[in-house]
């Protein structure tokens, strides 16, 4: 028995629930789903619907993908355990604040109710920047990466949506002022444990043999 990782292959917080499970070396079974297609097993252990859905081998059900993240680092032991507890008010502001201006400068037509289409994308844009501008700050004193010159939990928690607004509009990504942060961004996508995670999958089906995912 392993533990079954529902997920979906762009979606930024099932990739930072792989790349820990990744990291941590911890066999699993993957079922790649489509969100518009959602499979009924998913949903009976999760009814919010949302992936990442992690289902362990004792049945515990954790449809958070922080909490994936957390559970695979406290299974393996891992050291990145040391990094939790610095790491998360940064987690938490790329989940509120990053996320909601990462979602309007992606979607804009999404929110017209909050004005026009463009206007919505460059305030987006430009309200992004101030996470952006502490991210710079922060990579920047501690030498790589958010908390020191090792890589945390914020780090692998956070990429994923960094990567996710860094390709909304490549030209003007190449082109801003945070020079480190797409360094730091090119590093974590230049990983094996990143191309390893990112392999594309077929669409899980009860009828397959399952995918087992070894690490
Ligand atoms: N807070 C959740 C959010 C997960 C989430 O919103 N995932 C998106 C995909 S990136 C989703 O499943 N949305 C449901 C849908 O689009 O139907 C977590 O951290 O796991």
């Amino acid at each position: 028995m392993y533990p079954v990782l529902y997920s979906f292959r762009r979606c930024p917080y099932a990739m930072r629930a792989r790349m820990a499970i990744r990291l941590c070396g911890i066999s699993y079974e993957h079922r790649e789903i489509l969100l518009r297609e959602k499979p009924q097993t998913m949903l009976d252990v999760s009814p919010k619907g949302t992936v990442p859905v992690l289902v362990t081998e004792e049945g515990k059900v954790i449809d958070e993908s922080l909490d994936v993240m957390l559970w695979a680092i406290e299974k393996s032991g891992h050291k990145l355990a040391k990094t939790i507890d610095a790491s998360m008010p940064w987690i938490h502001k790329n989940d509120t604040f990053f996320k909601r201006n990462l979602d309007r400068f992606k979607y804009p037509n999404r929110y017209e109710d909050e004005g026009e289409t463009s206007q919505v994308r460059d305030e987006a844009y430009k309200q992004a920047g101030v996470f952006l501008a502490e991210l710079e700050d922060a990579i920047n004193v501690n030498n790589g990466y958010i908390l020191s010159e090792q890589p945390s939990v914020a780090d692998f928690a956070i990429f994923p949506f960094v990567r996710q607004f860094s390709k909304v509009d490549e030209d003007l990504w190449v082109s801003n002022s945070y020079p480190k942060v797409r360094e730091w961004l090119d590093i974590f996508l230049g990983k094996e444990a990143f191309s390893d995670i990112m392999t594309k999958q077929v669409v899980w089906s009860p009828e397959n043999n399952p995918l087992i995912i070894q690490f």
